[in-house]
């Protein structure tokens, strides 16, 4: 269906929350409660609040209304995947298997499968996007792109044994980019990137058999092997649950990642603010929400010029302010500086501050209910993704062949949308708390010197190991309380803590991205920092960025001359709720990365299952998940492994 650029996607929306307040005429007693329980962001709270008394709705009442959970559901017994269903295992009443056959642990183990291969989908379908906007620049029909990083262009080359000598930029990026879309459904039964890791860990795939043949491939035999009558064995199933996110890791966001770095440059580290209250009230508010940079840059760009900010101050604004939520907001403050406004659970409140014009969304994490939040403010919400319209928003769909032009129609849609803000109800509270960010691998060793100063400093034990927290926000964990206090417990206990995503974003606002933080950390690694001047938490990006704590791992297992698995280092997610928080987890374990969830995945009906996640895998590929809702405890366990691989290397 045809959808005309700049009109509603089905209809505008009519606010309700009046009457929603007037239904739940809530005491402020009980209001005042609910918002701390919900979160630990001071910025959020206020707002929490306001949006209780207004009858603004947000994730977390929903999820009130959700309780309780469907057990079954829950537990990962319920099957829907075909028309002889839905079937759920009922032990009690000697329901042992679906119409089909299939036992709680089958049934498990394919759920599982599918949410796997869901995540591995979204992160490497977002790299497509990225290495065709690369192809396009190559050839010159996105006009506005560039290279921006030659010199990572050419190392890439290198590793594709593209021959760049004597050619320019755009003639080694259109090979490059070319032999990046093949690895998506590539015959030679091997990603180029999987490269990268060392030989002992690519041994270890190579013996499990789980090297990922191309990335296309292992999530299309995923969801072949969910079809009913196909995938029968739970182990065999969740094996192949690793190959896919394999691909993932190692492939799809990989490539995400390095080609933002051709096209956008790669991160160095820089300073910038977190926290609701980046919002600046006589300025024109456009935030940026979603997970691809390839629009949010062009945003950029269109912000900034002049004639942008003349129709600004026509509109008696004192200039336009870009801010970022989630994981487009970290692309744009890891390589732009530009302030993060927040992470997930902060999606519907920075709309109820009243004080934003615009919110840009691309795809993935994106409530599907903001049209409504917005519906009671003057916020337009604009969809850019042809695969991610949301009915209530304005459609202004995003091409790279005219993504400027797009871009400052946008802008220009936000500056006719400041007159119409209402002062009376604007609410930013608070202050903007400062962080540092950009530690991509490159800025991580040109920062350091090399790999060896911080295996030295691992090997003389004034940093204990290495652990990387990520993932996201979820209802079922107070908002941030997760992250910040996991991360405070592993700097404590002298783990030096890389994040990304949603977790990275908790970080700052707690504070923890500042350098002065390394007065949080144990004496050794508070040591380390102040001699470089870097906080003990390292902020490296988006979700797809995991796959640079992926590089790093390799780095440092390189520099030892070990296979990943061997290292002191670990995962954590502590609020994850995302499919492709499921493959980032995955493939962190096929990596040989012992992580830990902050959240129970829905397999606790397959004792089985558990079981081969957490104890059988060891036997495969050297490291197994955990599952511990308590971050003190899940720095316990994070602690405890981290000290035995370093006896296990003899340090
Ligand atoms: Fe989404 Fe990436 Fe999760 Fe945050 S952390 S809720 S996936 S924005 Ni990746
Ligand atoms: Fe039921 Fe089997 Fe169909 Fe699932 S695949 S819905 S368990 S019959």
């Amino acid at each position: 269906m045809e959808q005309k650029k700049g009109t509603y996607i089905r209809e505008r929306i009519a606010c309700t929350a009046l009457e929603r307040a007037k239904l739940s005429l809530m005491n402020p007693a009980v209001i005042e409660a609910k918002a701390e329980e919900r979160t630990i962001d001071e910025t959020a709270k206020p707002l929490l609040k306001l949006s209780l008394e207004e009858g603004i709705e947000t994730v977390w009442d929903r999820f009130e209304q959700q309780q309780p959970p469907c057990r079954f559901c829950a537990s990962g017994v319920s099957c829907n995947r075909c028309a002889m269903g839905p079937c759920r295992i009922i032990p009690e009443h000697n329901r042992l298997r679906g119409v089909c056959g299939a036992d709680a642990d089958l049934i498990v183990a394919r759920n599982l499968l599918d949410m796997i291969a869901t995540g591995a989908a979204a992160h490497s379908d977002h790299g497509r996007e990225i290495v065709e906007t690369l192809h396009k620049t190559a050839t010159g029909e996105a006009a506005g792109y560039m290279i921006s990083d030659p010199g990572k262009l050419r190392r890439i080359a290198g590793e594709y044994g593209i021959d760049g000598a004597g050619r320019d930029d755009l003639s080694v990026a259109a090979d490059v980019s070319l032999a990046m879309l093949e690895e998506y459904g590539t015959i030679k039964n091997e990603i180029c990137f999987t490269r990268r890791a060392p030989d002992a860990t690519r041994q270890v795939w190579d013996e499990a058999g789980i090297m990922p043949r191309s990335v296309d491939r292992e999530i299309v035999e995923a969801m072949h092997r969910v079809q009913m009558g196909v995938g029968a064995d739970y182990a065999n199933i969740l094996v192949h649950g690793l190959r896919t996110s394999l691909g993932d890791g190692w492939g799809g966001s990989l490539m995400a990642t390095d080609t933002s770095d051709i096209l956008f440059g790669t991160p160095d580290l820089n300073t910038s603010h977190v926290n609701l209250a980046v919002l600046k009230d006589d300025r024109v508010n456009i935030a940026l929400h979603g997970h691809n940079p390839v629009l949010s840059e062009m945003v950029v760009r269109a912000a900034g010029e002049p004639e942008m900010l003349d129709l600004a101050r026509e509109a008696g604004a004192d200039g336009i302010n870009l801010v970022g939520l989630c994981c487009t907001g970290n692309e744009l403050l890891m390589r732009k500086g530009i302030p993060q406004a927040g992470n997930h659970l902060n999606q519907e409140l920075i709309i109820a501050t009243g004080a934003l014009e615009v919110m840009i969304i691309d795809y993935q994490c994106i409530f599907p209910s903001l049209p409504r939040t917005a519906s009671c403010y003057h916020t337009r919400i604009v969809s850019t993704s042809p695969k991610s319209r949301v009915p209530g928003s304005l459609y202004f769909p995003f091409y790279p062949e005219s993504a400027l032009e797009t871009a400052r129609e946008i802008v220009r849609l936000g500056i006719e949308a400041f007159p119409e803000r209402d002062p009376a109800r604007v609410l930013i509270p608070g202050q903007p708390v400062e962080a540092m960010t950009g530690f991509s691998v490159e800025a991580i060793g040109r920062h350091f010197g090399g790999f060896s100063p911080l295996v030295d400093a691992i090997a003389e034990g004034s940093v204990l190991g290495v652990a990387g927290v990520v993932g996201c926000n979820n209802p079922k964990v107070r908002h941030d309380e997760g992250h910040v206090t996991l991360t405070r417990e592993l700097i404590r206990r002298g783990i030096l803590v890389a994040e990304t995503g949603c977790a990275a974003i908790a970080a700052g606002k707690a504070g923890l991205l500042r350098p002065e933080a390394a007065d949080m950390a144990a004496p050794g690694l508070a040591n380390v920092c102040r001699a470089f001047g870097i906080p003990p938490v390292l902020h490296m990006g988006s979700c797809v960025d995991c796959s640079r704590i992926l590089v790093l791992a390799a780095g440092l297992a390189r520099e030892i001359g070990v296979g990943i698995h061997r290292l002191p280092i670990a995962g954590a997610a502590p609020e994850w709720y995302s499919q492709k928080a499921v493959s980032i987890a995955s493939y962190f374990v096929a990596s040989g990365v012992y992580t830990v969830l902050g959240v129970m995945p829905k397999i606790t009906g397959s004792p089985a299952v558990v079981d081969l996640l957490t104890r059988g895998l060891d036997g495969l590929v050297h490291a197994t998940f955990a599952v511990e809702p308590d971050p003190v405890r899940a720095a316990d366990l994070i602690e405890a492994h981290i000290k035995e691989k370093r006896s296990g290397l003899g340090i």
